[in-house]
């Protein structure tokens, strides 16, 4: 039996799970999943959105920078197009890897800090757990897709 606990925001829906009495949204790719899902408006990743879109890496963004950041939010933009700007955008020290701490980072926001420090913790654990194929403790970009590959929901 499920114990859930349901974040309700009039764009942002997100189930989270207790832990240890159901693991099924550790077992889907739940992050990659709502980045795109959320108006822009509303996103909690607006700021870091417009820093990676931005040439200048600092959120100002031309023209230009704007259409290629719709396109790629768009509905019709190729899975792996998303999933390499979802892996930008996670990895907020830019150092090319998800770690622990890019992750911790992603669910604070994705979460707007509903889960406590534990809980984070735990989620991070599980996630890279489940998807560092090579067993580096951090997630490449070659880890998050295949994450992605197995969430069918994601990026149709
Ligand atoms: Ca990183
Ligand atoms: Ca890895």
């Amino acid at each position: 039996i499920c114990d859930c606990r349901t974040i309700s925001r009039p764009t942002f829906r997100l189930q989270l799970c207790k832990m240890g009495n159901c693991s099924k949204y550790l077992k889907t790719p739940f992050v990659p999943l709502l980045i795109f899902s959320v108006s822009f408006q509303d996103n909690p990743f607006r700021q870091r959105i417009a820093e990676v879109f931005s040439e200048d890496g600092e959120g100002n963004m031309t023209l230009d920078d704007f259409l290629d950041m719709f396109s790629v939010l768009s509905e019709m933009a190729p899975r792996d197009l998303k999933a390499y700007y979802a892996f930008k955008i996670y990895d907020f020290n830019s150092d090319d890897f998800i770690c622990k701490s890019d992750l911790e980072k992603t669910l604070n926001k994705l979460t707007r800090n509903e889960l406590t420090d534990d809980e984070v913790r735990m989620v991070c654990e599980k996630v890279i757990d489940e998807a560092d194929l090579d067993n580096d403790g951090r997630l490449s970009l070659e880890d998050f897709q295949h994450m992605i590959v197995r969430a069918p929901e994601f990026l149709r």
